[in-house]
This record gives C-alpha cells, sequence and structure tokens, in this order.
C-alpha cells in the first residue's frame, strides 16, 4: 500500500467519526496522520503543482528593536493551523509584509525563506500603505465583517471608500500571487476574510487555477448578513473558489442560504454546490485543529519547566491557590468581560476560596487601531482594578492580568499551570486555544470550561460547556470545575487527548485535500461544458 492509499485508508476509518457533531467515541488506537502523509496527498493531487497559502497576515514578522531586528510569531489561530500545513510541502506564503523591519529582511523579490522546525518555505511580502492598510484591515475587514459574522452586538461599521481600498488590496494580492505561480499550475489556498474577492479575481485571470478558500470565522445567517452593503460583491468573490470551507456545518448552511437571498446561482443542495458563471463552488465543514504531537512534546520541554516556575514566581504563587488561566488575544468575542464577571462572582458566593483561587489571563493585544478593541482594553483594566481592590489582601490578589504577546514557551507554561483553562468566547469560529490546552496536558490533569459557541464544542464534549452570556449558570459551572475530582479530571482529559490527537491539524489538512481530489473531475467537466 502506498503512502495515498494508507492515507485514504486512514480517511475512510476517520470517516465513521464526524467531528462536526461531535461525541467523544472514537476508535480506540487510530494511528493519527503527520505531515508526511499530508505531504503525499498534495503532492499525490497534482504532483507539478506549487502550493501557495495567501493571507493577509504573515507568520513571522521583523520587528526593528534598539538592539537589532526581533523576529515576532504573532498571536493568530489562523497561523497556528496552517503554518505545518505549508511546511509540510515546501510551499510559499504570501502574505502583508507588516513589520516595521520586514523590508530589510526580504531579498530582491520581496521573499524570506522561513527556516526552522522540520523544514522551509517561501514567505512573499506584499506591502501595503498605511492608507490601505486603515481601509482594508482595519476597516472592512475589522470594523465591518468581523463584527458582521460574530454577532455579537457590535455594530459593523461600513465604509464605501474603505470597500474601494478592500477591493484594491486584493487586487494587490491577486498580482503577487500571479506573479509568484508565473505559468505554472498552481493550488492557492487562500485564508479567511480580509481576502473575500481573491478567489473571483484569480479566477478571471487564471481560469485553470484551482483554488480553496477557507473562512476562519463563522458565517452568519442570511438576515444578520442582509446588512451588508457589498454582499452581492463579497459573495461573487467567494464563489470564484472551487472548494470553500468553513469549521463546522452549520456555516456551511448559513452561507449557502445567503446566497440563496442574496445572489443568482443555482444551488445544488444533494451535493452542497454553488453554480455561479458556470463553474460550482463545493461548500464543505473542516473543522480546524493544532498538531498534537508537536505541543504535547514542546509541553514538557525543558524551556516550558523554566517558564513555568518564573510565571509562579511572578504571580508570588505561594502553593495554596488553584490557578485559573485565560489566553486570548484581547478581542471583544473572547468573552473576557464576562470571565471576569463570573470569576468576581464566584469570590462573593464562595467566599472562602479567598486566598485560594487565582485568575492569570495572558491578553494579546490586537486591532489597537479601531476604536471598538481601545474601549475593551480600557474596559478590561477597569474590572480587574476593580474586583481586585474589592477582594485583595495583603498577600493575595485574585485576577493578574499579563498583558502582552507573550511568546509559544508562555503560552505553554501556562497551559501546564492550569487547573481550569476559561474559554469563554462570545461566539468563535473554532477556538485552537482550547485545543492547544488539551494537547499541551501530557499529565491527563486540568479541567477545560468551553463556550458552546466555539466550533471547538462540537467536537469537545469532555469539557464543561457554559454559555458565557449566563454569568450565574458560568460561576456553578467554574466553581464545579475547581471542585472536580482528579479521577473524572482524568477519564474527560483521557477522551479529549485521544480526540484531539487522532484529529489533528494534518488531518484537517489532508481532509480538504482530499475532497479537493474527490470534486476535481466534476469541477472539470463543468468548465468543459461551460456549466452545470
Ligand atoms: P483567533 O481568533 O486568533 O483565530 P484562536 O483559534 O483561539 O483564535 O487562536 C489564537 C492563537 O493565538 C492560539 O494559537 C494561541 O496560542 C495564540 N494566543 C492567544 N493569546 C495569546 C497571547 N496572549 N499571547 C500569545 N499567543 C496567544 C481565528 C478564529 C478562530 C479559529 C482560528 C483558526 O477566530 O475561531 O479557531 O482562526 O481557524
Amino acid at each position: 500500500m502506498n503512502e495515498i492509499e494508507r492515507v485514504k485508508d486512514l480517511m475512510t476509518e476517520a470517516g465513521s467519526v464526524d467531528p462536526t457533531v461531535g461525541s467523544g467515541t472514537l476508535s480506540p488506537h487510530l494511528p493519527p496522520v503527520d505531515a508526511a502523509a499530508l505531504a503525499a496527498v498534495i503532492r499525490g493531487l497534482s504532483r507539478d503543482s506549487k502550493l501557495v497559502v495567501v493571507s493577509n497576515r504573515e507568520p513571522v514578522i521583523h520587528e526593528a528593536r534598539d538592539d537589532g531586528v526581533r523576529e515576532i510569531r504573532p498571536a493568530s489561530g489562523m497561523i497556528t493551523g496552517i503554518e505545518p500545513i505549508v511546511r509540510a510541502v515546501s510551499g510559499t506564503w504570501v502574505a502583508h509584509g507588516s513589520g516595521s523591519a520586514d523590508r530589510r529582511a526580504v531579498d530582491t523579490n520581496d521573499r524570506f525563506t522561513v527556516s526552522g522546525g522540520r523544514s522551509s518555505y517561501a514567505l512573499r511580502r506584499v506591502w501595503l500603505t498605511r492608507q490601505e492598510e486603515q481601509g482594508y484591515y482595519y476597516g472592512v475587514a475589522n470594523s465591518a465583517l468581523w463584527p458582521l459574522c460574530h454577532i455579537v452586538y457590535a455594530r459593523p461599521q461600513f465604509s464605501r471608500r474603505q470597500w474601494e481600498t478592500y477591493r484594491r488590496v486584493n487586487e494587490k494580492f491577486c498580482a503577487a500571487v500571479l506573479e509568484e505561480i508565473g505559468s505554472e499550475d498552481a493550488i492557492v489556498f487562500i485564508q479567511d476574510y480580509h481576502l473575500a474577492l481573491l478567489p473571483r479575481l484569480l479566477r478571471q485571470a487564471r481560469p485553470d487555477l484551482t483554488i480553496v478558500m477557507f473562512w476562519h470565522i463563522p458565517w452568519p445567517n442570511p438576515e444578520a448578513f442582509r446588512i451588508m452593503p457589498w454582499g452581492e460583491e463579497l459573495l461573487d468573490g467567494l464563489l470564484g473558489s472551487d472548494l470553500l470551507g468553513f469549521h463546522i456545518q452549520y456555516h456551511c448552511n448559513n452561507f449557502v442560504d445567503t446566497v440563496d437571498h442574496r445572489v443568482e446561482a443555482r444551488i445544488d443542495r444533494e451535493q452542497f454546490s454553488v453554480f455561479r458563471g458556470g463553474t460550482p463552488t463545493y461548500v464543505r465543514p473542516f473543522p480546524i485543529s493544532v498538531d498534537f504531537e508537536q505541543v504535547s512534546d514542546d509541553a514538557v520541554s525543558v524551556p516550558v519547566r523554566h517558564r513555568v516556575e518564573e510565571i509562579l514566581a511572578a504571580i508570588e504563587h505561594d502553593g495554596r491557590q488553584q490557578l485559573l488561566v485565560g489566553v486570548d488575544r484581547l478581542d471583544y468575542t473572547k468573552g473576557i468581560i464576562e470571565r471576569l464577571r463570573a470569576v468576581d462572582r464566584l469570590l462573593l458566593e464562595y467566599p472562602e476560596l479567598r486566598g485560594r483561587v487565582t485568575l492569570l489571563q495572558l491578553a494579546a493585544p490586537s486591532r489597537t487601531h479601531v476604536e471598538a478593541y481601545r474601549r475593551l482594553g480600557q474596559e478590561m483594566d477597569a474590572l480587574v482594578d476593580d474586583i481586585n481592590w474589592r477582594h485583595q489582601d495583603d498577600t493575595w490578589q485574585l485576577i493578574r492580568l499579563l498583558r502582552g504577546h507573550h511568546d509559544y514557551t508562555t503560552v505553554m507554561a501556562a497551559y501546564q499551570v492550569a487547573r481550569v483553562l476559561l474559554v469563554t468566547s462570545l461566539h468563535d469560529g473554532m477556538n485552537l486555544v482550547a485545543k492547544e490546552f488539551v494537547a499541551a496536558r501530557r499529565d491527563e490533569d486540568g479541567v477545560l470550561l468551553l463556550s458552546k459557541y466555539t466550533g471547538a464544542a462540537r467536537e469537545l464534549a469532555d469539557a464543561v460547556q457554559v454559555n458565557p452570556f449566563d454569568i450565574d449558570a458560568m460561576t456553578q459551572a467554574l466553581y464545579g470545575a475547581l471542585t472536580m475530582e482528579a479521577a473524572e479530571r482524568r477519564e474527560r482529559m483521557v477522551r479529549m487527548r485521544e480526540l484531539v490527537r487522532t484529529h489533528n491539524v494534518y488531518e484537517w489538512g489532508i481532509k480538504i485535500f482530499t475532497e479537493l481530489q474527490a470534486i476535481q473531475p466534476l469541477v472539470r467537466a463543468a468548465r468543459r461544458g461551460g456549466g452545470a
């Protein structure tokens, strides 16, 4: 049996478990797939094609500091998921060069080789002006599409000028991708809501390309999407792809319903495909995951163990406290305020916990040029101050806020010290923090408190699931998690680890590219026939 057949075999077997419907029942010893298996699938798909990944955020940022240039790995779930894939096939990654020293690091073709880890890949940087960044990134992407898709009571802001900039920046990415491809065949794998128009732009320039788009955030229902002034253009842009992925079936359903309401297209609900302009787009759920083995190994490495000591010293942990831990980008969708309120109430309702519990919150500043994010930062600081002031004594503080972009070692260390990890998103496409935590707990201890409104909740049935809008219920769930017996903690963690181990990020990639292989003959037939 060759590598591709082995993987297909595994996938059929894995197909007996549908991770999108969520249950802990797994075939017990299913061997997980790895980077080599994923690379084999992509190579098998088209031997001569390049794999080009496109996203707004770059995986490595070069920042100028007083003591030289520093490489930074941004806090982003999209990057956590995509990097192992581009590395597996040594592909090319096209992204916005946003660092202050990015231009210094590239060659004359604006390329930088990202090495380290198991293999290297090329990063091609696209330069944006400040005005383009303002309109496209802070404007349309993060002040219009992000709140529109998450529906969490932050009102989307629409501006025609920003939309024009968004379109122009998508065209700029299109030019860079075409330049990278030259006259070769290629599979272009586009990431996220910053680049919704890119599939159609590429399709118009090169009808022969294979285009996959993955939308990392939720897709709202048609009623919520209705207010998007350029909805038709955005949908048409996405429908330039052959395969369009979301994390869960619910988002696929919402997308197809939105198309049905908003544009002229033929929908095949049996195949779950949309025909527009003669060619089909297949819409499928692919729940993203993490590199389980890597995280599991890294979590017990010597640097992480040292960092655990440093963290405990920094928060003056005296051994009496159980640690609650939160690890988030500072974003209003992550439910950080709701979490703080639940922790406050926990102490009010269970005063015996005074001095015996501490919340360690890591919060990475994000999108700070957007007003809603600045306000959230201020609200969080004020609330932490107020809660700490009401509960603290001379030797203990309830909340320890470590604001800042923390490195991977610190994030891993934070997972290690958690008795309970809190993921309380109001709405989240998947949430990789939850899966990283599970992968990091080799000791099979720790409780995951997880919002029902994350994609991850569909799979992680053994988490303590909560509605973050219901502070009272969340407080009780938190108390239950803190006082859970060791045997139950272990049972739940063992089952969750098995699930994330099996459904790792390589399986996610393999599912996408295997599906691409399956639909290719249908796409080709439709192209030859000039429509369906
Ligand atoms: P994000 O909204 O960025 O991702 P998430 O999936 O939780 O959210 O990933 C965050 C990543 O950043 C994790 O790898 C985490 O370790 C890291 N991180 C978080 N806080 C950090 C901190 N303070 N310092 C350093 N690193 C930090 C989007 C969608 C998600 C979806 C992913 C992938 O919103 O729903 O899971 O894409 O598709």
